[in-house]
């Protein structure tokens, strides 16, 4: 493990731990009626999102999942817009007609969440084969479940990249589960890593929960990508510790597992490695996490606030006008 910086590793604590406060935020926010339908939290799995994150530039891109919020913000997505969204406000980043699961925002290079398992896979190659045709050192990575390596779409998409060579990353987060069938359930394999050797690329597994470990294996992704020496699959192997969405009765958990993967809980485990690696102290800590606080008491403010959209608004931002319309 390389030899980081107090400042760099405070920001890493800052991001992780700004993560997981946004999702709990949500999830209150949802129960006191500020938030209508679906949220599919990231809780246990923020290492992932911020870590692939730091290893990319502005410029590059992201296509994300229905569990999204994470891979937003760590894109440098603002909460104020994202807690608009989630809660269907015109201020919202898509007005408030995408919510939870369709965010984007092409100025940081998320070219958006989405509704359809796999479906931010192929999305994410198009962009890499516009870039390679470009001849433009960019980079796009695409975030996707253990679930949706069972999907059509990635195998055509990895195919294509593996073929092309592609500078882009298929980004599994193996949390162990699709809904609320174990991966032992969906896949005749456990390291999904292995998949990409048939599409002539490397796969790596990472410890999912160290925000530094995924890090590191995807600068090392992005170093290849932008040489031209093609893709990389990388499965961070994870937890989620909340419900498939909030409301799921979770019955299908094996008993102790969560119990057993909260120890490892990435935000305790890290904040404890501030202290013991790099002795930075209690106060300095509390301080980010104060600020991280007061940052999303804004952000739900400013989305309580936000006017809701109109009727006659309705079609506004729906169709794309190519000619005026922003390219990534
Ligand atoms: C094409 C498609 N099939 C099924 C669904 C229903 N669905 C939503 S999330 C999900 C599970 C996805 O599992 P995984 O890819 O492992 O992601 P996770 O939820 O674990 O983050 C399913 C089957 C869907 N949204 N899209
Ligand atoms: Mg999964």
């Amino acid at each position: 493990m390389a030899n980081y910086k107090k400042f760099f590793v405070l920001d890493v604590y800052r991001r992780i731990y700004l993560v997981r406060e946004f999702e709990l935020r949500a999830i209150e926010e949802r129960r006191r009626g500020l938030i209508p339908g679906f949220i599919h939290s990231c809780v246990g799995e923020e290492a992932t999102a911020v870590g692939a994150c730091l290893a990319l530039h502005q410029d590059d891109v992201i296509t994300s999942t229905h569990r999204g919020h994470g891979h937003l913000l760590a894109k440098g997505g603002d909460p104020k817009y994202m807690m608009a969204e989630l809660a269907a406000r015109s201020s919202g980043y898509c007005k408030g007609r995408g919510g939870s699961l369709h965010i984007a925002d092409f100025d940081l290079g998320i070219l958006g969440a989405n509704g359809i398992v796999g479906g931010g896979i192929p999305a994410a190659v198009g962009a890499a084969l516009a870039f390679s045709l470009r001849k433009e050192k960019r980079v796009a990575l695409s975030f996707f479940g253990d679930g949706a390596t069972n999907q059509g779409s990635f195998h055509e998409a990895a195919n294509m990249a593996g073929l092309w060579k592609l500078p882009v990353i298929f980004f599994c987060e193996n949390n162990l589960y699709g809904e609320g069938t174990p991966q032992s359930k969906q896949a005749p394999l456990c390291d999904l890593a292995k998949r990409a050797e048939s599409f002539c690329f490397p796969g790596v597994i990472v410890d999912g929960n160290d925000p530094l470990a995924v890090y590191e294996a995807t600068r090392e992704a992005v170093e290849r990508a932008r040489a031209g020496e093609g893709p990389t699959f990388i499965e961070g192997k994870t937890y989620r510790f909340r419900g498939h969405y909030e409301g799921d009765p979770q019955v299908y958990r094996i008993p102790g597992e969560l119990e057993e993967w909260q120890a490892r809980d990435p935000i305790p485990t890290f904040r404890q490695r501030l202290i013991e690696q790099w002795s930075i102290a209690e106060d300095e800590i509390k301080q980010v996490e104060d600020s991280v606080q007061q940052q999303l008491n804004e952000a739900v403010a400013y989305a309580s606030s936000a006017p809701i959209p109109q009727e006659e608004e309705a079609l506004e931002g729906v169709y794309a006008d190519i000619h005026g319309g922003k390219v990534f």
